[in-house]
């Protein structure tokens, strides 16, 4: 085994508008919260 790969890992967080989802990987990522943290995509309805 090559001692010196780095391994990638990647992560799919699905969930409902708010539950909290950005905040989690901040805090994994940054360890920081932010109470007014935005929407990371502003909702718009999708009409058939
Ligand atoms: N008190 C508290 N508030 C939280 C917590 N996690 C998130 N929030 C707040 O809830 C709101 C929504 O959090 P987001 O991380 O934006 O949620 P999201 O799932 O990414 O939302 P979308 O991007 O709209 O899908 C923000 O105001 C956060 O600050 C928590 O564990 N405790
Ligand atoms: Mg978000």
């Amino acid at each position: 085994m090559d001692e010196d790969v780095l391994t990638t890992l990647k992560l799919l967080i699905i969930g409902e508008s708010g539950v909290g989802k950005s905040s989690l990987l901040l805090r994994f990522t940054e360890d920081t919260f932010d109470p007014e943290q935005s929407a990371t995509i502003v909702s718009s309805e999708i009409t058939p």
